[in-house]
């Protein structure tokens, strides 16, 4: 069953936010694989440096509103394993960073306050997580000693903190109208894949449906779901899985990455993105336009800017 959808085809614009320790470095939201870090290295450089001084998330709130986006995605956790919340089942958290508490809730409070409709994304991988065995995309995939006791590890008891922790954020933190899942990893360099079996996404979608039952889900626990959603292209017309439309979601950057780049010089212009925009909806798609902020907690100067004149291009043509 697929929940109703309306309010999200409606909404047409959204705020995707990519925040977490790579936040602090500052060069991608991938780094701890694309520089093989291990969990404790990567632990020692940005966890116990996680300390957002100057993050407000009614600022954050007021921009996407003035943007004209009606809903909002963040990433709980991404790909490195570390929570935004006070999870009850991990240490991996903000509230014991030097942030000292759980940066998730007053996000969610500030954008729904605003009309903002709540959306979590959660990663199916973890590179933190002790029993997530390696695959193709995990930042000690050269480390033999690492893989070789791959053996030893429990993915059940992976795929239950997975379960746990779905269950904890869609139960803390009020009605989530959306839920965006990343992502299934094909068998690849001689490393078995992870898919729908691997995740249990078929009893995982029944719990959320139990314990959402409007809330709309992404397509990638690959087994269905309500929004298809391209990355960082594009489509050329209106979305279609087994030649039926669907209802779909274009994700984009400003910039390239997801996490905060500082040095990446590839903005898209106001201009590029109000025209993004526009293809996507003329073509019956939402836009679902990433900012990633800094590890201090706030949208960088030019996000506000293509933010900013977004607002000014809605304003104008309302
Ligand atoms: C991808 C991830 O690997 C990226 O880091 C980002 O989160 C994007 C939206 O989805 O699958």
């Amino acid at each position: 069953t697929i929940g109703d959808s309306s309010w999200f085809t409606q909404s047409r614009f959204g705020m995707f936010i990519h925040w977490g320790l790579y936040s602090l470095g500052a060069r991608h939201e991938w780094l701890q694989s694309r520089e093989f870090l291990s969990a404790e290295a990567y632990r020692d450089k940005y966890f116990r440096r996680f300390d957002p001084d100057l993050y407000d998330p009614e600022l954050w709130a007021d921009l996407a509103l003035e943007a004209g986006m009606k809903y909002f995605v963040v990433t709980t956790k991404h790909h490195e394993g570390f929570c935004l919340w006070d999870s009850k089942y991990t240490v991996y958290k903000a509230p014991n960073t030097p942030a000292g508490r759980d940066v998730l809730k007053p996000m969610v409070e500030a954008f729904r306050s605003r009309g903002i409709h709540p959306g979590l994304y959660y990663s199916l991988l973890d590179w933190h997580h002790p029993d997530y065995t390696v695959d193709v995309k995990h930042p000690l995939r050269y480390d033999k000693t690492f893989v070789g006791k791959d053996s030893e590890r429990r993915f059940d008891r992976y795929v239950e903190y997975m379960f746990n922790q779905t269950r904890e954020l869609l139960t803390e933190f009020g009605k989530i109208d959306l839920m965006f899942f990343d992502f299934s990893i094909p068998s690849l360099e001689g490393f078995p894949g992870k898919g729908k079996d691997e995740w249990r996404s078929e009893a995982l979608v029944k719990l959320i449906r139990e314990l959402q039952p409007n809330i709309l889900l992404n397509d990638r626990l690959q087994v269905g779901g309500d929004i298809t959603t391209p990355e960082q292209y594009q489509p050329r017309k209106w979305i279609e899985v087994d030649g039926r439309r669907v209802v779909w979601e274009a994700c984009h950057t400003f910039s390239g990455s997801w996490g905060y780049y500082r040095d990446e010089e590839t903005w898209k212009s106001v201009d590029q993105l109000v025209k993004m925009l526009i293809d996507t909806v003329a073509k019956g798609g939402n836009l679902l336009l990433n900012v990633g902020p800094t590890g201090r907690g706030e949208f960088d100067e030019r996000a506000v800017d293509r933010l900013k004149g977004i607002g000014a291009w809605m304003r104008r043509h309302n």
